[in-house]
C-alpha cells in the first residue's frame, strides 16, 4: 500500500516538472547568462540578449573612477593595423579569459587578469576582397557550447574551440565575389547562431542567416527583401525583379526575447542606394526593425524607419530591448538609434510606437519616386537635420529633401546620425546613449547598370569641401524620446564607436582622438580622461576577475572615423599601474584633402603606405598641360573622380595594379574623390 502511493507521488512530481521547467538549453550555463543582467562575465556582443550594454558592476563608481589606471595593455601582433582596417568589436570574457576579434577577422583569446595571449587564431582571409564596403572590420564574436563564433569579410561564419582556438567548422554563408561579406557579431542562443550579412552597395538580396551551432549546418534564412509575390513584394513595382537586388544588410547583432521567442535585428539601406527611379513603392524591408519568430524564422512583424530610402540611412545601429512604465503600464520597449538622428522607440510585442511616431507629408521628387509621408518620432533628433547653404551648390535642404542629377546637400548625411555605434540603456536612468556623426553629404542621383559583385549605387553622396564634420554624444529619456544631456563632440562618434553603462552609474566611452571617458550616466559630467595611444572607437566592456573589476576597451582607429589605427587592448582598474600613452594624430575635423602640397609631383598613387584609402600625395601643383597618372597600388579597385560636376573627369575604376591618366590644360584646382570611397579626397593645382 505504502508503495503503491509512493510510486503514485514520484510520478506525480515527474510529471509536474515536465510541464514547468522548459525545455533544456542547449547550454544551460550561457543560456543562463544571456538571459541575465550583466554581470562579472560578458558573453556577447551587446552583453546579454537585449544588446542594452548594461553592466551591474559597481565596484568602480561615480566616486572612485577618477583613480582608474591601465591594468595591462596588450598589443595584438599587429594584426590589423592600416588604414583601411577599423576595430569596433567588443571583447567577450568569460571566467578569466577574453576574446577578441581584430579588423582582419583574427581572434585573440587573452588572460583577462594580465593581457597575456593564450591562443590566437588568424583568419588568414584574402587581402583583395574587393566588395568591402566601408573599411575592414569585425564588430564583435559569439559564444557558446564551448566555442567562439565569428563571421569573416570573406562571408563564412566561423566556430573556434574556446579552449584551443582550433576551426571547429567554417559555414560559407554566400561568395564574397557575388558582393556578400559579414561585419557584424554574430549572436549565440540555444543552440543557433543568428549572422547577417553585408553587400548593401553591391545589388545583393540580404539576409539573416541561422545556423546550426554544433555543426554549422544552415538551418533557413530569412531573405530581407522579397521575392516577386511574397509578403512585402506589393511596395517593389510589379512585374519587376528589383527587390532581388535592392540591399538591405544586416550590419549589427540581432536581439532575442525568450518570453516572447522572437529574434530582433535592424535591417541596412535600399539599392541602389541613391537611386529610386526604377524602384518606385516603400520598399520592404529595407531601413526596417524586424521580428522573426527565433526558432523557425517565420515573419512576426516589421516596422519600416525610412520608405523607399534614397539617402543611404541605414538602420545600421544594434536594436536594443528595455523594459518601462508609461501612463502607469509595465511596457516592453524596443530601440534603434537611426542614421536619421532619431531614435526609433517601439513596442516589441507587436512593432507599434511606444512614445509616438507620426507619418508626415515629406518633399517630393516624381523622378525619384519619393514616398508620401515618412515616420517621424515624437521627441528630439540627437544630431542636427538641415544642411547650410554654400557656394557652389544650388540647394540646401533638411532630411527627406530630395534630389536629382545636381547635387543637394542635407544633413545628416548618409553616414549618420547614428551609423554602426551601438547604443546602451540604463535601467537605472531610463536613458538611452546615443552616439552621433554630425556631417554634411552632397547627394547626387545617377544611372547604374547591375553586375554580379560590382559597386551598385546609382548615385554619391560626398561631404563637400571645407566642411565641418564633428559629432554628439546624447542621453535621450527612453518615456519621452527627448534629450535628458547632450554634449557637443569635437569628432564623429556615430560610426563605429558607442559605449557602455553600469550600474556603477557610469558610461564609459572612447573617443577618436584616442581618450577614453568616463562620464556621470545621470548628468553626463564627465568624471575620468585617459589617453590610449590609438583610436578609442570600439564600444567598452565591464567584467570582473577575483573580485576585482575590470574595463576594457580596443583601441585600433577605424578608418570611417578617420582615427589612428592601431592593436591594442587598454584594460583599467582601480588597482592599475599603467599611466596614459602619447596622443596619436587626430581625425578630421574638416573635410577635403590633407597634408603638405607636393610640388611638380604628377604620379599620384592610391592605397599607398599600407592606408588604401587615400591618395598619396593627396595635394599637389603642376603647370598646365601636365599629364598626371593615377596608379592604384592597394589592395581593392578605386577611381578618381574630380569633384566638379561640369567640367567632370574620371579615371574610371582601377584595379589593384592598374594606371590611368588625366591631362590637366587649364589652370585651377580641381578637387576629386574615389567615388567608391567619397571619403577619399585629393587636389592639384594646377599653374
Ligand atoms: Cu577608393
Amino acid at each position: 500500500m505504502l508503495r503503491v502511493a509512493w510510486c503514485t507521488v514520484s510520478t506525480l512530481i515527474v510529471f509536474a516538472l515536465l510541464i514547468i521547467a522548459p525545455a533544456r538549453a542547449a547550454d544551460p550555463e550561457i543560456d543562463k547568462l544571456l538571459r541575465s543582467p550583466v554581470g562579472k562575465d560578458w558573453v556577447t556582443n551587446g552583453g546579454n540578449l537585449t544588446n542594452n550594454r548594461y553592466s551591474t558592476l559597481k565596484q568602480i563608481d561615480t566616486t572612485n573612477v577618477g583613480k582608474l589606471k591601465g591594468a595591462w595593455m596588450t598589443r595584438l601582433k599587429s594584426s590589423g593595423v592600416g588604414g583601411k582596417y577599423s576595430f569596433e568589436g567588443s571583447p567577450l570574457v568569460k571566467d578569466g579569459v577574453m576574446y577578441v576579434v581584430t579588423g582582419n577577422d583574427d581572434v585573440f583569446a587573452l588572460d583577462a587578469k594580465t593581457g597575456a595571449t593564450i591562443w590566437e587564431y588568424w583568419s588568414g582571409i584574402e587581402q583583395n576582397i574587393s566588395t568591402v564596403c566601408c573599411g575592414w572590420v569585425n564588430r564583435g564574436l559569439a559564444m557558446g557550447e564551448g566555442q567562439i563564433y565569428l563571421g569573416q569579410l570573406d562571408a563564412n561564419v566561423v566556430a573556434l574551440d574556446m579552449k584551443t582556438g582550433k576551426v571547429a567548422w567554417k559555414t560559407p554563408i554566400e561568395k564574397w565575389q557575388n558582393g556578400y561579406g559579414v561585419t557584424s557579431a554574430p549572436l549565440y542562443y540555444d543552440g543557433m547562431i543568428y549572422s547577417g550579412i553585408t553587400g548593401g552597395e553591391f545589388g545583393v538580396r540580404g539576409r539573416l542567416t541561422a545556423l546550426d551551432a554544433k555543426t554549422g549546418e544552415i538551418k533557413w534564412r530569412w531573405f530581407t527583401l522579397p521575392a516577386p509575390g511574397e509578403k512585402g513584394s506589393e511596395t517593389w513595382p510589379p512585374g519587376t525583379d528589383h527587390s532581388m537586388r535592392g540591399g538591405a544588410a544586416i550590419w549589427n547583432t540581432p536581439a532575442v526575447d525568450p518570453e516572447l521567442g522572437l529574434l530582433y535585428f535592424a535591417v541596412g539601406n535600399c539599392g541602389p542606394d541613391y537611386d529610386g527611379s526604377m524602384r518606385a513603392g516603400d520598399n520592404l524591408f529595407c531601413t526596417s526593425m524586424v521580428a522573426l519568430k527565433a526558432k523557425t524564422g517565420e515573419y512576426a512583424w516589421h516596422f519600416q524607419q525610412v520608405h523607399h530610402d534614397i539617402w543611404d540611412y541605414d538602420a545600421a545601429s544594434p536594436v536594443v530591448l528595455f523594459d518601462t512604465v508609461i501612463n502607469g503600464q509595465p511596457r516592453k520597449g524596443i530601440a534603434e538609434a537611426g542614421r536619421t538622428g532619431w531614435v526609433y522607440i517601439l513596442d516589441r510585442t507587436n512593432g507599434k510606437p511606444l512614445v509616438g511616431i507620426e507619418e508626415k507629408p515629406v518633399p517630393q521628387e516624381p523622378r525619384q519616386k519619393t514616398a508620401a509621408t515618412q515616420p517621424i518620432p515624437v521627441g528630439d533628433a540627437i544630431v542636427p537635420q538641415c544642411a547650410e547653404k554654400m557656394p557652389g551648390y544650388d540647394e540646401a535642404g533638411c532630411i527627406y529633401t530630395p534630389f536629382w542629377e545636381s547635387p543637394v546637400l542635407v544633413q545628416p548625411s548618409g553616414v549618420g546620425g547614428t551609423n554602426w555605434s551601438p547604443m546602451p540603456y540604463s535601467p537605472d536612468t531610463g536613458y538611452f546613449y546615443v552616439p552621433g556623426t554630425v556631417r554634411t553629404s552632397a547627394f547626387l542621383r545617377n544611372s547604374t547598370q547591375y553586375t554580379n559583385g560590382q559597386r551598385y549605387t546609382g548615385g554619391s553622396q560626398t561631404a563637400p569641401i571645407g566642411t565641418s564634420m564633428s559629432g554628439t554624444f546624447t542621453a535621450i529619456d527612453a518615456k519621452t524620446n527627448k534629450i535628458a544631456w547632450q554634449h557637443k563632440t569635437p569628432y564623429r562618434v556615430g560610426g563605429g564607436g558607442g559605449s557602455t553603462v553600469t550600474a556603477g552609474g557610469l558610461v564609459l566611452r572612447g573617443e577618436p582622438d584616442g581618450n577614453f571617458l568616463a562620464l556621470d550616466a545621470k548628468t553626463g559630467q564627465e568624471l575620468f580622461r585617459f589617453q590610449t595611444g590609438f583610436g578609442a572607437d570600439a564600444p567598452p566592456v565591464v567584467y570582473e576577475v577575483d573580485g576585482e573589476e575590470y574595463i576594457t576597451i580596443a583601441a585600433g582607429g577605424n578608418s570611417m572615423q578617420g582615427s589612428a589605427s592601431g592593436d591594442a587592448v587598454w584594460t583599467f582598474s582601480l588597482k592599475g599601474q599603467l599611466g596614459p600613452l602619447w596622443p596619436p594624430p587626430a581625425p578630421q575635423t574638416i573635410a577635403g584633402p590633407t597634408g603638405p602640397v607636393a610640388a611638380g609631383v604628377n604620379e599620384i598613387k592610391i592605397g599607398a603606405n599600407n592606408t588604401e584609402y587615400s591618395f598619396s600625395p593627396a595635394r599637389t601643383r603642376i603647370k598646365a598641360g601636365t599629364t598626371v597618372s593615377f596608379n592604384n597600388v592597394g589592395d581593392i579597385p578605386h577611381d578618381s573622380t574630380s569633384l566638379v560636376q561640369e567640367n567632370g573627369w574620371s579615371t574610371g575604376v582601377m584595379v589593384k595594379g592598374e594606371t590611368k591618366t588625366v591631362k590637366f590644360d587649364k589652370p585651377g584646382i580641381y578637387y576629386y574623390v574615389c567615388s567608391p570611397h567619397p571619403w577619399m579626397y585629393g587636389q592639384v593645382i594646377v599653374e
